[in-house]
């Protein structure tokens, strides 16, 4: 699962990108190794069942900091689009490969409506960032319709064709989106949602078809809204009306540059906090000098005090387990022991979809696991459970499989 981090210049998508990858605790064992300048580890913030177990735990893919599991994802920082970028204007198409990978977007707006539409500069308060949600999500509508416009005519005709075996619109969508991480079952809901005719395609007006992206989009690529900028008072305001607006969305007040003072100061050891908290302690006063103590009194006065915390973890772990229906479990490989062969208790934390089975459990902790599996075990119960065992959030199962015994 990878999740972009979309929006206009200046909103401060490279802030929220460099706030939420950056962790003071070191992870052993990174699942992704090829991170480049856009292209790297964001984190989930849950509790750990570590506690709940009574056991002390050694993570092994993810950290576990005082009770609190920091689960590695994968975020990209896309490069900023303005209107008119999905027919080339600004960086144009660059931003619409950077997130031809991605299953959801954390469009990033400036709440304090301190950026124009093109995102330059302009009195605090001066732009209303509600249209800004509104275009960001045309230009990717757009670009996904001309990706289909120009070939429509051709698709419609080997539908309707007649012959014995006509080829089937989805199957024909999925392979013109190829590389777009749009399944053919997402195509068939939007068809059917927008009851469209899914064998006469050339019925659809241009509007039907622009629809159809709309809610294709919808299903295929959610977007979460992060209201940025929220440490500027002109954001208050902004941020209970796009909530009222846009009721169907998430939106998340955040406030990236203070998450990012937050987490530089926690890895200097200045402050002890952990990403997502509502509150920071200071160690050792003695060694914060008078401009970092008013930094910090900043951050805690116009940010912490007023949203309960920056916002920027929320904004990730939203996306991840609201928009993408995430649930966390926890393989292991002695049920008695919740440990892997070597003895690392709970080494493991996954991010799976509600409605995974055991089954797609094994598939992502090995293929071979996967075609060789016999059943799981719960490790609270000791029960046997089944390849069709529906997951549940903070499950920790053994799979069993006829390659490896024991
Ligand atoms: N006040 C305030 N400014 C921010 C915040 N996040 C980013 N900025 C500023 O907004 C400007 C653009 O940030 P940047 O991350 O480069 O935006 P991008 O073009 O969207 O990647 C910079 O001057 C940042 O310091 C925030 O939470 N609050
Ligand atoms: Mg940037």
């Amino acid at each position: 699962m990878l999740t972009g981090i979309i929006g206009k210049p200046n909103v401060g998508k490279s802030t929220f990108f460099n706030a939420s990858t950056l962790l003071n605790v070191a992870v052993a064992n990174y699942p992704f190794t090829t991170i480049n300048a856009n292209l790297g580890n964001g984190y989930i913030r849950v509790k750990c069942v570590h506690e709940e177990l009574g056991v002390k735990d050694n993570p092994v893919n993810s950290a576990c900091v005082d009770g609190t599991r920091l689960i590695p994802v994968r975020l990209v920082d896309v490069a900023g689009l303005v209107p008119g970028a999905s027919s080339g204007r600004g960086l144009g198409n660059k931003f619409l490969d950077d997130l031809r990978q991605a299953d959801a977007l954390i469009h990033v707006i400036d709440a304090s409506g301190g950026t124009d539409e093109e995102g330059r500069a302009v009195k605090v308060g001066s732009h209303d960032p509600a249209g800004d949600v509104e275009f960001v999500r045309k230009e990717i509508v757009l670009w996904i319709k001309s990706l289909l416009d120009k070939d429509w005519p051709k698709i419609s005709r080997a539908v309707e064709s007649g012959s014995a075996n006509p080829v089937k619109l989805p199957a024909a969508l999925v392979e013109k989106l190829s590389g777009l991480s749009v399944e053919e079952e997402s195509i068939e809901v939007a068809i059917h949602r927008r009851g469209l005719k899914i064998d006469r395609p050339s019925s659809w007006s241009d509007l039907d078809l622009y629809g159809f992206c709309e809610t294709l989009i919808d299903i295929s690529k959610p977007i979460l809204i992060a209201a940025n900028k929220c440490d500027l008072p002109t954001a208050r305001e902004t941020v209970d009306r796009l909530s009222q607006q846009f009721s169907d969305w998430i939106v998340v007040p955040c406030a990236a540059e203070a998450e990012l003072l937050l987490r530089r100061a926690s890895q200097t050891g200045l402050i002890s906090y952990v990403p997502g908290d509502a509150t920071f302690t200071i160690p050792d006063p003695s060694k914060i000098s008078a401009a970092q103590k008013k930094a910090l009194d900043l951050v805690k006065n116009q940010v912490l005090d007023i949203w309960k915390g920056t916002g920027v973890q929320k904004a990730v772990n939203d996306a991840y387990l609201r928009l993408l229906k995430g649930i966390v479990v926890y393989p292991v490989e002695d049920e008695t022991k919740f440990s892997d062969k070597k003895g690392n208790v709970l080494p493991d934390a996954r991010i799976m979809h509600q409605g995974d089975t055991a089954r797609d459990l094994a598939f992502k902790v090995h293929t071979d696991l996967g075609n060789t599996f016999l059943y799981a075990v719960d490790a609270r119960t000791g029960l046997r459970v089944g390849a069709d065992y529906k997951l549940k959030n903070n499950d920790v199962l053994k799979i069993v499989s006829s390659a490896r015994k024991g």
